[in-house]
């Protein structure tokens, strides 16, 4: 293949690879976007699973999706273990979110987006489709200024102190849940402000990277693991602090998290070793939200809006696209 540019060997398909997987979340958004506020959820992240099942087994990759919507008998396609590619390239691990809040494309609601993460064979946290206990800030503080085990009273503090704030002057993202009414009562013990959310932990997460836009400076709390490998590929890039832990609370569990490699079943990860090689992340706004616009329809060009990150570099792309309903590459 040539290009006309010169790189060194693999990183060409890496490099194109970054925007074959915007193709990828483009397709997923479009086709479940479709859907937004028909009220199925179940529709809707069909409709992205099935887009994105089709994109990725296009592109020359021998990938395995390690994470994701869910287990062979659970998941119709794309679940984990599923093979993807042409095989005619790289070996790398796949991480799928086809629809990340389902719940908010039935309901036509802010923040749902499709997205995914590729990254070398090896390197991102293969474990089943359980609850994870997850803690991040964006970049710019000293390490170790959070820690999953220290209190929400230490971390806030902590994080304060780094910050040159007021502890009340702090606000939290925690996912709207009544498992975390104890954690909730307590950042507000500490005047500290939270900010609820229904769904989307994984831009949540990205949130914490840019305060100064967003207002919030620290994600706490329990979302799904999928979305804590896919939050951890970004902030690869981006920079920031992740600490995370499996919920394997069962025996099942646990031993489903053994056979994917898991030999400690209370094992706290770092950023790192929930996405440890190079990865790619890209992410396609279905509705409109925080980190991105939904698509557009409506006349014949059909517009989408995707994030891609790149550890590798630390390049983060916004790419605008315009899909001419019309051509023969139009969108289904
Ligand atoms: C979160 C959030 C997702 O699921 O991880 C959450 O990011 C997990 O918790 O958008 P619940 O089972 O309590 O919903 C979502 O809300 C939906 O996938």
């Amino acid at each position: 293949m040539s290009l006309g540019i010169t790189v060194q060997p693999g990183q060409l398909i890496e490099r194109i690879l970054t925007l074959e997987l915007v193709r990828v979340t483009e397709r997923a958004a479009v086709a479940s976007a479709r859907l937004r506020g028909r009220g199925n959820e179940k529709a809707a992240d069909q409709a992205a699973v099935d887009a994105m099942r089709r994109e990725l087994n296009k592109l020359p990759i021998d990938g395995t999706v390690v994470i994701g919507e869910g287990e062979r008998d659970e998941a119709p396609m794309l679940f984990i273990g599923e093979k993807v590619g042409n095989k005619n390239g790289p070996k790398v691990d796949i991480a799928v979110d086809p629809l990340e809040g389902t719940t908010l494309c039935a309901k036509d609601m802010p923040g749902s987006i499709a997205v995914m993460a590729m990254a070398e064979s090896g390197t991102l946290l293969a474990a089943p489709d359980v609850y994870m206990h997850k803690i991040a800030i964006g970049p710019g503080y000293p390490q170790g200024t959070i820690d999953l085990d220290a209190s929400p009273e230490e971390n806030l503090n902590n994080l304060a102190k780094a910050k040159g704030v007021k502890v009340n002057e702090l606000t939290a993202l925690v996912l709207d849940r009544p498992r975390h009414v104890e954690l909730i009562a307590a950042i507000r013990k500490l005047g500290a402000g939270v900010r609820l959310i229904s769904d989307g932990d994984v831009a949540g997460i990205i949130f914490t990277t840019q305060p100064q836009e967003t207002g919030i400076d620290i994600y706490l709390g329990i979302g799904a693991a999928p979305e804590g490998v896919l939050a951890a590929g970004a902030l690869r890039c981006i920079g920031g602090q992740m600490q995370a832990r499996l919920i394997l609370d069962t025996e099942e569990t646990r031993a489903r998290a053994l056979q994917m490699g898991v030999t400690d079943p209370n094992r706290k990860y770092d950023m790192t070793d929930l996405a440890r090689g190079d990865v790619i992340v890209a992410a396609t706004g279905v509705t409109d939200g925080g980190l991105l616009k939904g698509v557009k329809f409506g006349g014949p060009i059909i517009t989408t809006e995707t994030i891609v990150y790149r550890s590798a570099t630390g390049t983060v792309r916004r790419i605008y696209g315009e899909h001419r309903e019309l051509s023969k590459f139009h969108l289904d």
